[in-house]
C-alpha cells in the first residue's frame, strides 16, 4: 500500500533517554497486559468478549506520550492499550475484566466499557464509531471554555466507514475543533480485509473531503507516530484545527479471543508478527544508538510482568457485585424518582 510520506519534525530525538525508555515501558506494559488476558480468557477466568491490542501499542503509545493528562481521548472495542497509554489502573481495568466490584465499572461493564474521566479516558465503546461525537463534544468544550485541552479519538479502518466518522469530520473541521482523528487501520475490520469494504485506498485521503490535513505513518514505529502526533497535537492545541492521522499496522490476534480465524492464513498473520513487530523494532533501534541495555530492557519486562501479576491478584481477591447493585449508576437518576411517564 504505497503512500506519501511527509517529514514530520523529528521531535523524539530531542527527548530525554528517561522518556525514550517510557516509551518502550509503555508498549512492553500494554502488551504484558494484553498477553496475559488473553491467557486468563482462555482459562474462563474473564467472561464476555475481548478485543486485543497485540502489535498495535505504537499508535496509543507515540500518541499519548505528546497528551496532557487534562487531554481528552476516545477509544473503541480495542481499547486497553489506550486505557493503560493514558494512565489508567491496571489493577482497575483487571479486576473490571474479571467482573468484580473494585473494577472501573464495578464489575457491570467489561473490556469495552472502561473509561477513567479522572484521566481524560472518555471509554472504551462496544458500539464502532461511536466515539467520534464524544470527541468532537470533547472538542466543543475545550473551544467553550476556552481551555487549550485537545481530544483524540480513536478509531479502526471499519469505522472509518460508519456515518459518525463524517459527521464529527464535517462538524470539527467547520468549527475548528481541537480533535485529532486517529485511524489504526490494522487491516481487517472483523473478518472482512479492509481494502474489500473501503472506498478510498488511503484512509488519510478521506481528510481532503472536509478541508483538513490527513496523513499516512507507519503505526508499527513509534518514532514516527510520535512525531506525527506531537506536531498534529500541537497544531490542535494553538487553534489551528482537527486533523486525520492514518496509522498503518496489522492486527497481529484474531478480531476477538476465540476467533477461528478462517480469513487469513497463519503465515500471514506469522509474517507480520516476526517482520513488523513494535515492540522488537524499537528495541532494535534503541540498540542500534545505543540508547538502552540489555540489563535495561529486562528490568522493564519485570517491573510489567510484577505490576500485570498484581493486577490480577487484585482482580482475583475482589468481590463479585452484589445482584442488588445491578440498576445502580444505570440512570442519572434512580429507577424510584424516573417520571411516571418514562417509567
Ligand atoms: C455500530 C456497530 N456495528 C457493528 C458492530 C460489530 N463489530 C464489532 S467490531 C467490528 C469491526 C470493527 O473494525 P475496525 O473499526 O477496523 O476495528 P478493529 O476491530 O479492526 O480494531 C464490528 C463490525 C458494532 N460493534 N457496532
Ligand atoms: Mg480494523
Amino acid at each position: 500500500m504505497p503512500y506519501q510520506k511527509k517529514e514530520f519534525p523529528n521531535r523524539f530525538t530531542a527527548l530525554q533517554k528517561d522518556a525514550m525508555h517510557n516509551l518502550l515501558r509503555t508498549m512492553i506494559r500494554i502488551r504484558t497486559f494484553e498477553s496475559r488476558v488473553e491467557e486468563l480468557f482462555l482459562n474462563k477466568k474473564i467472561p464476555g468478549f475481548v478485543h486485543l491490542y497485540i502489535g498495535e501499542e505504537a499508535i496509543a503509545t507515540g500518541v499519548m506520550a505528546n497528551l496532557r493528562k487534562d487531554d481528552w481521548i476516545t477509544s473503541t472495542h480495542r481499547g486497553h492499550g489506550h486505557a493503560i497509554a493514558k494512565g489508567a489502573q491496571t489493577d482497575r481495568m483487571m479486576a473490571e475484566l474479571f467482573g468484580r466490584k473494585t473494577g472501573y465499572c464495578k464489575g457491570k461493564g467489561g473490556s469495552m466499557h472502561i473509561a477513567d474521566f479522572s484521566v481524560g479516558m472518555l471509554g472504551a465503546n462496544g458500539v464502532v464509531g461511536g466515539g467520534f461525537n464524544i470527541a468532537v463534544g470533547a472538542g466543543i468544550s475545550s473551544l467553550i471554555k476556552k481551555t487549550d485541552q485537545v481530544a483524540v479519538c480513536f478509531f479502526g479502518d471499519g469505522a472509518s466507514n460508519r456515518g459518525t466518522f463524517h459527521e464529527a469530520l464535517n462538524l470539527a473541521a467547520v468549527w475548528k475543533l481541537p480533535v485529532l482523528f486517529v485511524n489504526e487501520n490494522n487491516q481487517y475490520a472483523s473478518t472482512t480485509p479492509t481494502s474489500f469494504a473501503t472506498s478510498a485506498e488511503r484512509i488519510a485521503d478521506r481528510a481532503k473531503g472536509y478541508g483538513i490535513e490527513g496523513y499516512t505513518v507507519d503505526g508499527n514505529n513509534v518514532i514516527e507516530v510520535y512525531n506525527a502526533a506531537s506536531a498534529l497535537i500541537e497544531a490542535a492545541r494553538k487553534g489551528k484545527g482537527p486533523a486525520l492521522l492514518e496509522c498503518l499496522t496489522y492486527r497481529i490476534k484474531g478480531h476477538y479471543v476465540g476467533d477461528p480465524e478462517k480469513y487469513r492464513t497463519k503465515e500471514e498473520v506469522q509474517k507480520h508478527f516476526v517482520e513488523n513487530n513494535p515492540i522488537t523494532r524499537y528495541i532494535n533501534y534503541l540498540k542500534d544508538k545505543n540508547l538502552i541495555t540489555d540489563a535495561e530492557i529486562d528490568a522493564i519486562q519485570a517491573e510489567a510482568s510484577s505490576e500485570i501479576a498484581a493486577a490480577e491478584r487484585f482482580a482475583e481477591e475482589s468481590p463479585f457485585p452484589e445482584p442488588e447493585d445491578a440498576l445502580d449508576d444505570l440512570f442519572s437518576f434512580s429507577p424510584q424518582e424516573f417520571p411516571e411517564a418514562v417509567r
